[in-house]
This record gives C-alpha cells, structure tokens and sequence, in this order.
C-alpha cells in the first residue's frame, strides 16, 4: 500500500462521487491517496476490492495530512468550512472537485443546470429533447451517474444537473449553455446565509457561452452582464424570449408571438411545470436543437417519480406524492400549483429534516389552499407554527399514520399532497424510500 503522508493528490469523502474520482485517476495512471472523515464510508469495500494499492485514511481528517498535498478532489457532502480542509486551503493546497476535472476531460459541449429546485426534472427533459434531436447525448452530474464516468468521446453533448455543493469546488466550468432555474433558501445548515448559497450557485455561469435566464427571479440571475442570453418566465414573451400566452382561451407556450404548445398537451401539472417547459425550451434554443424535436420530448414527458405525482383516486380524493420537495420553495411551488389548478381542497403532509429553513413563506399559501395539515417528523412543530392557526393541525408519528389522518380528514373532490419541504433522512434512507413508503400506504387505503 502506498503511504498517504506522500500523495500529492488526495480525494477528501468515499461516497458515490469520491469512487468515480477514484476511478478516473486510476484509469488516468496518477498517483493518489483517499481520505473520509467516516470510519466506514459507503464505499470502503469497492475501493478495497478493486483498488487495494490505494491508501486510505478513515476516521477524522487530519490537517496535517490534507496540508501537505498539493490538491484535493473534495466531495460534494463536505463542506469546505470543516477545519481539516480550511487548514489546507490556508496553506496554499489547491481545491477541486469531481466536476472541475469532468469539465477539464469532457470533449464535447456541456449544459450545466443549477437551482434551488427542477434541477432534475429540466436536466431530465433537456436530454430527452437532444436525444430527439438525434445527439448521443450523457445525463448525470448530481442525479444519477456522477460526472467522471459518463466520460466518452462518442458523446455529443453532457446534460449536467449540478449542485451548489459541487459549484463549490469547480473553476473551470466553461458550459455551453448555463442556467440557474430558480433560487429559494436550502441547505442553510451548511451555509453561513442565503446571499452565500447565491454565491455557489452563480458559479455555474462562470465562462459560459450562452446563459438562460429566469427573468420572473432577480436572484438566479447573473450578477455579471453575459455576452450571449436567453430568457424564459411566465409573462408574455419578448421577441426571443419564451413565456405563456393566451390565445383561444387556451394557455400556450409560446416563442416570442409564435404560439408553440397548449400547456394542456403537456402531461405534468401546474404553473411550475409550465417554467420547467419554458426553461428546457430555452435551453434546447441555444443548442440549436430542432424545435419539432423539443416539442416531442415535451409532449411524451410524463414527469419524474415522487415530484407531484399523482399516484390514484381513492373514494373520491386525489393522492399525490411529492416526496422530493426536501425545501420550503418546492412545497411552496406543489402547493400553489396543484392548489390553483383543483377545485377541493389540498390535505397538506409536511415535515422532516428542515435543514434550519424558515417556514414562514408557506403560511399564505396553506391558508389559501389548504383544509388541513398533518405534521410528522424531527421539525413538524417548526411546520406547524407556520401554519399559524389558520387551518386544523394534525401531528403524527410515522407517514403511515399520516396517510390515515389525512383520508380522514379529506373530503370527496380533495386532493392529498405530501410536500415535505423537509429533507428525509431524520426519518427515512432518501427522499425515494419515503415517498414509496407513502404510495404503498396509499394503495393500501384501497
Ligand atoms: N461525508 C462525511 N465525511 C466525508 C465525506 C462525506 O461525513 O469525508 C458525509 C456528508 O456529510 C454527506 C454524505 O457523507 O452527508 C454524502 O456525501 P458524499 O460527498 O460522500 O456524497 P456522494 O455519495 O459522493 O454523493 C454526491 C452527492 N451528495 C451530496 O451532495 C450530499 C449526490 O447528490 C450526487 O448524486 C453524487 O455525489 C454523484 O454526483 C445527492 C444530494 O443529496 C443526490 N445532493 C444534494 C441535493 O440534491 O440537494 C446537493
Ligand atoms: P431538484 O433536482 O432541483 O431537486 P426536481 O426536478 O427533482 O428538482 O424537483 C424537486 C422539487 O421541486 C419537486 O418537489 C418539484 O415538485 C418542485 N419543483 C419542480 N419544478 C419547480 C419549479 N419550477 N419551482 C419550484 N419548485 C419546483
């Protein structure tokens, strides 16, 4: 086994991303060592099975250790504030990370989508439309397949959802196309305030060469003027622009004033989704992709598991599952979508881990909306002072008790809508184990 006192190289964090920075210096041929302050990251036994050459710390990180290499790949679930690493900045290491050095091997061009929220579900549409278009086309980065191994020459383009976390560390972005979607408070137990979490996330349009704007969010926007943009929002478009217009009693998507889909063709839900259409229009508009392929993609998208799903109708009531509203600003995107979009009532499911959010922003949309809310989780009294006394409060222990309060509380032509706004893991693996427990609790209603 090498000695880890003499890498030059060292990659901080043995999780997903950390093995396919793993895997990319080995292909590589370089030298280095790995480090996790965990006694048994979750990929310890991959890396010593297939790499057993690699030295490995695990335990605390040392100062000392980090301090004398010249580089570390840092993984996304560190925060760069923890001492070991502040240590080693200090003393002049330098700082990258998995898609710093993606960016610097990746030989085709790159789309790289940031936001607070719909990161996925627009990575996810933006890469149907280039598959349409015929492109062979890579979807990963922060969902699914970690950034170094979609690496290959035969791709022509990368649809990258990246975070904020992974912003963090990357200087040498340079994307064909960067968006940042949106932007409401997340992550705040890792940030020192929001104005620092803006910061990260901005970082995507460094040395862009078109930026997509959401003109209806100052705070997504480039704080620095960009040479090439488009914009995309709600409003009527501008020449060049997408946004809704009216035409027949019908809402459109529409390209300037060419009307280009009726929003009812789409098969996802709700005024959010309608700017996540708009969003990867703009974005395929700047690939030049065919617009006859876009609008097929668009078309056939049926939208991701557990964002707003809907899962059945039980005795009258709709179910929905959107598990993955692990902030304030998804909830709040669920709740005013569905609320506007149904004539009964929503029977709010909230709670969890609120990663220090502000709830606050959710009471006047659960007023308007909402007939009741049940609260479960590390946070749910958080949840429901927000709630303010304007709607009944129903606490609980687990999601199961949770669904049978809330069919209780229902009434026929209501719908039932888990919006967390809360992370899972106080109480469940991932946001996708909390919301099938959910559709299982739901089928057993029936
Ligand atoms: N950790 C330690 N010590 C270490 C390293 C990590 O305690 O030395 C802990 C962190 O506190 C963190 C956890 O381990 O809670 C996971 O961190 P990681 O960096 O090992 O995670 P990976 O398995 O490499 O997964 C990361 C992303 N995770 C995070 O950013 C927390 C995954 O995004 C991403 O899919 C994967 O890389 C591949 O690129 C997940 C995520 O939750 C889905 N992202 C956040 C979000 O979407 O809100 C940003
Ligand atoms: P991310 O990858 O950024 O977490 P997802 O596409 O997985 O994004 O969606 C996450 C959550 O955000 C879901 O709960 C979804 O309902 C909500 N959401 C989707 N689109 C928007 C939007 N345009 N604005 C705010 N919230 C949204």
């Amino acid at each position: 086994m090498q000695n880890i006192d003499q890498q030059a190289q060292v990659v901080v964090g043995l999780g997903k991303s950390g093995l396919s920075l793993v895997r990319f210096l080995a292909r590589q041929g370089q030298a280095f060592a790995v480090a996790d302050s965990r006694k048994n990251p979750p990929e310890l036994i991959a890396l010593q099975r297939d790499y057993p050459e690699v030295a490995v710390h695990c335990g605390p990180l040392s100062a000392e250790l980090l301090s004398a290499a010249q580089v570390l790949y840092v993984s996304p679930g560190l925060a760069l504030t923890t001492p070991a690493l502040q240590a080693a900045i200090a003393s002049g290491v330098s700082i990258s990370g998995d898609i710093d050095l993606f960016a610097q091997h990746a030989r085709a061009p790159i789309v790289a989508i940031t936001g607070s929220n719909a990161k996925s579900t627009v990575t996810t549409l933006v890469g149907q439309m280039c598959s349409a278009a015929g492109l062979n086309t890579a979807i990963g980065g922060n969902l699914g397949t970690p950034a170094l191994d979609l690496l290959d020459d035969a791709i022509d383009v990368y649809v990258m959802e990246l975070s904020s976390f992974q912003l963090e560390t990357t200087s040498h972005l340079q994307a064909r196309v960067a968006v940042c979607l949106n932007i409401s408070e997340d992550h705040m137990d890792r940030y020192a305030d929001l104005d620092a979490y803006i910061a990260a996330k901005q970082r995507v349009f460094d040395n862009a060469q078109t930026v997509v704007i959401n003109r209806d969010d100052k705070a997504s926007q480039p704080q620095q003027a960009q040479a090439a943009a488009i914009s995309f929002g709600l409003s009527e478009p501008a020449a060049g622009e997408f946004g809704l217009r009216e035409h027949a009693a019908q809402t459109y998507l529409a390209y300037g004033d060419e009307l280009l889909l009726p929003v009812n063709a789409l098969k996802v839900r709700g005024s959010h989704n309608h700017a996540n259409a708009l969003a990867a229009l703009a974005i395929g508009q700047s690939m030049q992709l065919p617009m006859s392929a876009m609008l097929s993609a668009l078309q056939a998208f049926a939208g991701l598991e557990h964002r707003c799903q809907w899962l059945r109708k039980v005795q009258g009531v709709d179910w929905y599952n959107d598990s993955k509203a692990t902030n304030v600003g998804a909830a709040l995107a669920a709740i005013e979508g569905l609320g506007a979009e149904h004539a009964g009532k929503l029977i709010l499911i909230a709670g969890g881990d609120g990663k220090g959010a502000d709830f606050s922003s959710l009471t006047a949309a659960i007023t308007k909306y909402c007939r009741a809310v049940v609260v479960l989780g590390r946070d749910a009294e958080r949840v429901a002072q927000a709630v303010a006394d304007t709607v009944p409060v129903e606490r609980v222990a687990s999601l199961e008790e949770a669904v049978t309060a809330a069919a209780q509380l229902a009434r026929v032509g209501d719908s039932v809508l888990l919006a967390p706004a809360c992370a899972s893991l106080d109480m469940f693996k991932n946001f996708e184990a909390r919301g099938e427990l959910f559709a299982q609790a739901v089928g057993r209603l029936l």
